[in-house]
């Protein structure tokens, strides 16, 4: 086939082909994702002229996080758990926005045997000053029967159970990126046509890097051991493989975009005043891990995998290292391993 003819896959086509490839698949998981590009495309229309409407600003009320929830947040959320309850493949949905799970309560629904997890729109406060943010989602197959109203036991299951996990980032260009078992896609939103196309198949993060994220303006509480690692990321030179950049941007999704793209690592650990660490488990921490171990890195919680913790409630937090295999090796090394 000559490059003039290659077809650019738009998602639906990508899923579409999957299913092809996967005759016993059902489809509903290929449905799924493509209700979550759907109303991506939906928000990123709104996040892309954020600063010319009423949008901005405080929605005057806070969510369970504590935090002021930004009218964008809001929207974010209504698209993703709308398209997701008037699609043929959720039963049910955990949102940051929410205090508890929604269990979609008409038929169709209840017959799904997907669950969904998502933050709406991570980064948020970079809203009004114009850095880039993104939707990060997670999605288990459910364990209550099909036909009654989900619980909570299907949505706090282990990461290592999530079949799918993908995040969108509202950048220069907006991408959304899924993960299954059988590898790592990425699309980019193809304006012309309002599709996402195939643009980074079968994404491998590299095994090394040379970046490394990380707030340095908690550095003095973190933990002595991950200060080391710092100190070890700040003192690379020629005689080591050469220096390390740091980059930090406050968004995780675009954090950790960037490195599973160039390689390197990011690092949300635990403080002395927050010893929890800041990052929601079932909708940050677990999907990405599942992405980036997929795409060939390691994700811990400076203890254990990420994947391997058995989750208690909706909303916890955990501490967050993750990256390229060679950077979280030395990590490991400084800090303990996570084996
Ligand atoms: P800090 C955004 O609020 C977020 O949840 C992640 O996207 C980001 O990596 C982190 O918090 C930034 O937190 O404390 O460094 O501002």
């Amino acid at each position: 086939m000559n490059g003039f003819n290659r077809k650019v896959l738009t998602l639906d086509e990508f899923t579409i082909q999957g299913l092809r490839d996967f005759p016993q698949a059902t489809g509903e998981l290929s449905g799924l994702l493509r209700d979550m590009g759907l109303a991506a495309k939906r928000v990123n229309v709104e996040v892309n002229k954020a600063g010319l409407v009423d949008i901005l600003g405080n929605a005057n009320k806070i969510n369970v996080q504590g935090e002021d929830v930004m009218k964008l947040d809001e929207f974010a959320n209504k698209q993703f758990m709308g398209a997701l309850q008037h699609g043929i493949s959720c039963a049910g949905i955990g949102s940051e926005e929410l205090d508890d799970f929604v269990a979609f309560d008409d038929e169709v629904s209840m017959n799904s045997k997907y669950v969904c997890l998502f933050d709406p729109l991570d980064g948020s406060g970079n809203i009004d000053v114009n850095v880039s943010i993104g939707t990060i989602f997670s999605v288990f197959r459910r364990v209550s029967p099909k036909g009654t109203p989900v619980i909570l036991e299907d949505f706090i299951q282990k990461g290592r159970r999530q079949v799918a996990a993908g995040y969108i980032v509202y950048g220069s260009s907006t991408m959304l990126v899924y993960a299954t078992r059988r590898g790592v896609n990425g699309f980019t939103l193809d304006p012309s046509i309002g599709e996402f196309c195939l643009s980074h198949p079968q994404l491998q993060c590299p095994d090394d890097g040379r970046i490394y994220s990380v707030n340095h303006g908690h550095f003095f509480r973190y933990d002595e051991k991950v200060r080391d690692y710092i100190n070890i990321c700040q003192n690379k030179n020629a005689a080591n493989g050469g220096p390390y950049t740091q980059r930090y941007i406050g968004s995780m999704v675009s954090d950790v975009h960037r490195n599973l793209i160039k390689g390197g690592i990011f690092m949300y650990p635990g403080t002395s005043d927050r010893p929890g660490g800041k990052l929601r488990l079932m909708y940050e921490s677990n999907p990405f891990a599942f992405i980036v171990e997929v795409a060939g890195g390691i994700a811990t919680d400076g203890v254990q995998p990420i994947l391997d913790i058995q989750p208690t409630e909706l909303h916890q937090r955990t501490p967050m290292f993750i990256g390229s295999r060679k950077m979280m090796e030395e990590l490991e090394s400084i800090i303990g391993s996570t084996k």
